[in-house]
């Protein structure tokens, strides 16, 4: 594996950064998650643009341009030589000092790391579907950490994985303040009502996830009406069919929720049908390298 910091590469083992970076110290930092199919990386420019989003709002300076940014991508990969790869793309604050002013920190480290795959969930799960389980720990509020920025703070969700946990579940629905249902911790959330598709807006503490808009795109262009609308947790258990969303997930089904069997009990017709249509476009959509 060779791992690309701030422009060289290392081996795994000597990939490493300063204990005074303040995405260390702080979490203070963006990232993405992407993949690549068949060598092609799915929804590079998208993730690139969240990326710099992220940064933005932050007020945090990546030290490449987008194109530049790219091109590393692609390089990075082109030297690990995976077909179907797994992209964890993280610019940091940088070193600073034990101080949490960033003004302290002189430049970002910019870390590509490549790996084979993520398995978020094991394979038996994508046939048999997800139990889930509705968990105390609210959503960020995006008065306050706005779930848009996809920083390197992930405890919101880690806290709301180790209830999903505790709880015996596989993944965790997480609430905004307001009890809508937000998102999962590291996925998005649909339902489907009479061959509607349903999804939460994304100004609620919801990511605008890059997968949910693919989803919602292959909806549009397979006539399946789909709606981005406040969900409640009622409307989720007396739903025909729920699956969630993400790079790492991909799409995966959903057949309990807080112990209300979903549907039948069975991933749905609907949701394997969008999984068909989704893999299909991996393969054939994406920057080539
Ligand atoms: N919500 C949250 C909170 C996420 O972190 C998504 C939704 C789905 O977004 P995309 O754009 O991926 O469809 C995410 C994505 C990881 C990992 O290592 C997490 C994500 C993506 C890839 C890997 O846990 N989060």
């Amino acid at each position: 594996m060779k791992v690309y910091i701030n422009g060289k590469y290392y081996e795994k083992s000597d990939a490493k950064i300063s204990v005074f970076d303040h995405g260390l110290l702080y979490g203070d930092g963006v990232f993405e998650g992407i993949r690549s199919y068949n060598s092609r990386v799915f929804k590079l420019k998208e993730h690139i643009e969240r990326l710099f989003e992220s940064a933005k709002s932050i007020m945090l300076n990546i030290p490449l341009t987008k194109e530049e940014l790219i091109r590393a991508v692609i390089a990075t990969l082109n030297k690990n030589n995976l077909k179907d790869a797994y992209i964890r793309l993280i610019v940091t604050r940088g070193e600073g000092d034990l101080g949490l002013d960033p003004r302290k920190c002189k430049a970002g480290s910019t870390i590509i790391i490549i790996t084979d795959k993520i398995a978020l969930y094991p394979e038996k799960l994508y046939r048999e579907g997800l139990k889930i389980v509705t968990v105390p720990t609210v959503r960020n509020l995006p008065e306050a950490l706005n779930p848009q920025i996809k920083s390197l703070n992930y405890l919101n969700n880690i806290l709301a994985k180790i209830e999903a946990a505790n709880a015996n579940c596989d993944e965790a629905i997480m609430l905004d303040s307001l009890g809508y249902v937000a998102e999962c911790t590291g996925d998005n959330i649909f339902i489907v009502k009479n061959n509607h598709l349903y999804t939460p807006p994304q100004c609620m503490g919801t990511l605008r996830g890059i997968t949910r808009d693919a989803v919602l795109e292959i909806a549009r262009k397979s006539k399946i009406l789909a709606h981005e609308h406040v969900i409640t947790r009622h409307e989720v258990y007396i739903s025909d069919e729920c699956f969630l969303t993400g790079t790492a997930a991909e799409i995966i089904p959903v057949v309990m929720v807080d112990g209300r069997v979903i549907g039948r009990g069975k991933p749905g017709k609907l949701t394997a049908s969008l999984l068909k249509k989704f893999r299909e476009l991996t393969r054939k959509e994406g920057v080539k390298y």
